[in-house]
């Protein structure tokens, strides 16, 4: 069953909640819009602790065939890095298949693993199913490298581009996107919550004004361009991310 998230907001000042009706999904795991989108300020309070939580000058390992990937390069040929690990660690892979076969092995919870064997059980027929719809609409299911119980962001909209892609833990974690090489802050443009409970925060880091974050909740819910969700401050929260709690 679709989860649906609803967040009591406080009323305090600068509020911006955008309401995006959508027709629920009918079938049971299907991924659809997200449910209510959610924008607003954290408290003083919830501030101290996000930013007691993550600490942009500790890099996170990112490891590519074998490799570390040198902090002051780039991903070089990988698409996607992978988090694999409690402590932060990603792996980066070229291809979904490459990245399913290890998570499907290595990822750090059996939801995680599963998630990856569904992911390379369905790939003939995803990869059949996508050469017979519209190249809009192929472009539209890209959302789908994004296995099972994972959380993904993509660097731009429509799910293409870089990814970066969480597994859920027990408990939330929060990440800096700056922890990673080269740094995902400011980049962030559509995302994946893959999963039927536990929503997403992204939060953007401001200087004197109190710090937005976006709620992006559960239930396999899909967010495909961040232009289209409105900034506290005004714009959109495309390209604003700075830290993700998933
Ligand atoms: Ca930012």
């Amino acid at each position: 069953m679709r989860i649906r998230t609803l967040l009591t907001i406080a009323a305090i000042g600068s509020v911006a909640l955008t309401g995006v009706t959508v027709a629920p999904s009918m079938a049971a795991d299907e991924p659809g819009p997200g449910p209510e989108i959610v924008s607003d300020v954290l408290t003083p309070e919830e501030e101290a602790q996000v930013h007691a939580a993550v600490d942009p000058a500790d890099k996170v390992d990112m490891y590519y065939k074998g490799e570390k990937v040198d902090p002051a390069s780039d991903w070089k040929g990988a698409n996607m890095c992978v988090e694999v690990s409690e402590d932060g660690t990603m792996q980066c892979f070229g291809s979904d298949t490459e990245a399913n076969k290890f998570l499907a092995a290595h990822a750090p919870t059996a939801a995680a693993r599963a998630g990856a064997k569904r992911a390379l059980a369905a790939k003939p027929a995803a990869t059949q199913n996508v050469t017979m719809v519209a190249p809009q609409e192929a472009a539209i299911q890209r959302y789908q490298d994004c296995p099972s119980s994972y959380v993904c962001l993509w660097q731009n909209s429509n799910y293409s581009g870089r990814r970066l892609q969480w597994p859920t833990y027990d408990t939330a974690k929060t990440r800096h996107l700056d922890q990673y090489s080269p740094s995902f802050r400011d980049k962030a443009s559509s995302a994946f919550v893959n999963r039927p409970q536990r929503g997403v925060e992204l939060y953007d880091f401001r200087s004197g004004i109190p710090d937005p974050h976006l709620f992006l909740g559960a239930g396999y819910s899909l967010y495909s361009n961040f232009t289209s969700i409105d900034y506290t401050y005004g714009g959109s929260w495309n390209d604003k991310a700075d830290a993700i709690k998933f």
